[in-house]
């Protein structure tokens, strides 16, 4: 990839988020697809963000469905990049994406889940934004109380926080729209008393976000403001100060071209006629911003609220044609909407299924190859484990236990190919049958224990004084072949005087005081074509002899 590409890829990301700032949604959304479109498949961490901003400004424009399905990949994204911040900010749009969808039970689900991420990385900024969802959530579940008490929490978070002055005007905004839905509960109530404390509070909580928005000069959040407070002052019984509240806000509204917030001021004025019960001329107010809002494609909405007061007002002055009108294009436009609504929210509850299924096969493929990955170790340990046991039985097979030398049923193997190789190649081979003097004495004086050291240790001597060519094998109990393969017989004598002088010279009083060991030895040379009973049964008499000579030394037959 060139860098020329990174750096159109990083430009258009940059203008993305600026245009968050300038409120420019509209041309924000299409630079972030622009920016998708210019990113490497591989660039995760610029895809998240950019697929967020994406999912933000499509969310502003009121286009929940494309929303959730960019904030859906970039949630996933961040979490496969361990970045709980950007989870966190995401799953907040997310969740007015889903509020927006009429999914407001998922949605506060999404905002519980940013708080969560917010509060383990201890980022209050994030934690700020989680409770003003979880509040708007909790006021589309019409559960006003709860709702105030997570936006409270925001705005005392927020209170703290250093540049924190959008987070403060967020939630003094959000706290008094609260506490109007919650004076109208209570008015619905009869509460009086309790409406009045409410209206009150959104009063305080809305006048300090005003100020909070002519100091930073910010005119679309003063606009809002003022909106708001003018909500507020119709609720009293005196409209005058709500009338000019409302023509403050739409003549901002107008000047600064916000339109959505004009058409708003206009319905404003429209309830402010009706609630003076001047219906006719509120009909004509009513009628006019219908044309205004249908003409600009208006928030489908306002469009449903102002068909209801149409036929409200129509009703009231008796023109009950034109009050049946309106109420079948209200119950028509609301059939629609709900239907579009029910649609996308299939839609959208769909494709969050298939992620979460995706999800799923992918963690069991994980855990699958994982399980492989440890029945294939577990199969190399087991037979790592059975090739130790077949050497260890195969050592047994061949080896003396006791002294580690080879055991008679090696010899009887591999002393046939050997002499007949030896005979072969006409090589000399020379056997010698070495048998320890009196050891039935030394197991009588020093114990059977000590005796089989004793031919342990005899069986080191024996190696020193060998070659690692020769066989050297224990036959019975105490007597030791040894088969000196190529030794010529004066070699071989050689050999077994120097074995015989090691043992009788061996401090053996170091293994027990007193302890004395000598060898007496039989040595013949193999004759050409001589078989290996016949080799053992010569080596045995000459044996015999040293024995009769007076044992300690070696006899040559
Ligand atoms: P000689 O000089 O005539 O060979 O006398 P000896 O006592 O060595 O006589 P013999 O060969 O008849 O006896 C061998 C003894 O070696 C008999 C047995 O108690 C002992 N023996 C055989 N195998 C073992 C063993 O594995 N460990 C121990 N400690 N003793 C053994
Ligand atoms: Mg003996
Ligand atoms: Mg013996």
């Amino acid at each position: 990839m060139s860098s020329v590409v990174v750096e159109t890829a990083e430009d258009l990301l940059q203008r993305t988020q600026a245009a968050v700032k300038r409120g420019d949604h509209r041309e924000g959304a299409r630079l972030a697809e622009l920016a998708l479109g210019a990113l490497d498949e591989s660039d995760s961490p610029r895809r998240a963000r950019t697929l967020r901003l994406l999912a933000l400004h499509r969310m502003r424009l009121g286009e929940a469905e494309a929303s959730a399905r960019a904030a859906g990949d970039a949630v996933t994204l961040y979490r496969e990049l361990a970045d709980p911040l950007g989870e966190g900010d995401t799953l907040n749009v997310l969740c007015m994406a889903y509020n927006q969808l009429g999914l407001h039970r998922e949605a506060l689900e999404f905002a519980i889940r940013a708080l969560a991420l917010a509060r383990e990385a201890m980022d209050p900024r994030l934690q700020c934004w989680a409770l003003l969802r979880v509040g708007y959530s909790y006021e589309n579940l019409a559960d006003p109380q709860r709702s105030l008490q997570y936006t409270l929490q925001a705005l005392q978070l927020a209170r703290t926080l250093p540049d924190g002055e959008e987070e403060l005007f967020a939630s003094l905004n959000n706290l008094a729209s609260g506490e109007l839905a919650a004076a109208e509960h209570h008015t619905r109530d009869g509460h009086d008393a309790a409406a009045q404390a409410s209206l009150a509070d959104a009063r305080a909580h809305v006048s300090e976000a005003l100020v909070l928005a002519r100091r930073s000069g910010n005119t679309h959040r003063e606009t809002i403001a003022l909106g708001i407070l003018a909500e507020a002052a119709c609720h009293s019984t005196d409209h005058s100060e709500a009338q000019a509240l409302v023509d403050q806000y739409q003549e901002m509204a107008r000047r600064h071209g916000y339109r959505h917030l004009e058409l708003q001021a206009d319905f404003d004025l429209a309830c402010l006629l009706r609630k003076d019960r001047r219906h006719a001329l509120a009909v004509q107010r009513l009628e006019r911003l219908l044309a205004d809002s249908t003409q600009c494609d208006g928030d489908p909405a306002l469009r449903l609220r102002i068909e209801h007061a149409l036929y409200d007002s129509n009703k009231a002055l008796g023109r009950h044609e034109a009050a049946l009108k309106h109420l079948e294009v209200h119950a028509r436009l609301e059939r629609e909407h709900l239907k579009a609504q029910a649609e996308a929210q299939a839609r959208v509850l769909l494709a969050r299924m298939e992620i979460d299924q995706a999800h799923a096969e992918a963690e069991r493929a994980r855990l699958d190859a994982q399980l492989q990955r440890l029945r294939a170790q577990q199969l190399e340990e087991e037979q790592h484990a059975l090739r130790a046991h077949a050497d260890a039985l195969g050592r047994a097979a061949s080896e003396d236990a006791l002294t580690g030398l080879r055991n008679r049923r090696v010899l009887d193997e591999a002393l046939p190919q050997l002499l007949e190789r030896a005979s072969r190649e006409q090589a000399p081979v020379a056997v010698a049958m070495a048998d320890l003097d009196h050891f039935k004495r030394i197991n009588d004086q020093f114990g059977h224990g000590l005796g089989d050291r004793v031919l342990s240790t005899l069986a080191q001597l024996l190696r020193a004084n060998t070659r690692g060519a020769d066989l050297l094998a224990r036959v019975g109990g105490e007597e030791f072949l040894i088969v000196l393969d190529g030794a010529p017989i004066d070699l071989a004598q050689e050999i077994c005087e120097r074995l015989r002088v090691a043992v009788a010279a061996h401090p053996w009083h170091e293994l027990a005081a007193g302890l004395k060991v000598s060898l007496s030895v039989g040595l013949v040379a193999g004759a050409a074509g001589e078989d290996r009973e016949r080799l053992i049964a010569r080596a045995d008499a000459a044996l015999y002899e040293a024995k009769r000579r007076g044992r300690n030394q070696v006899h040559r037959g």
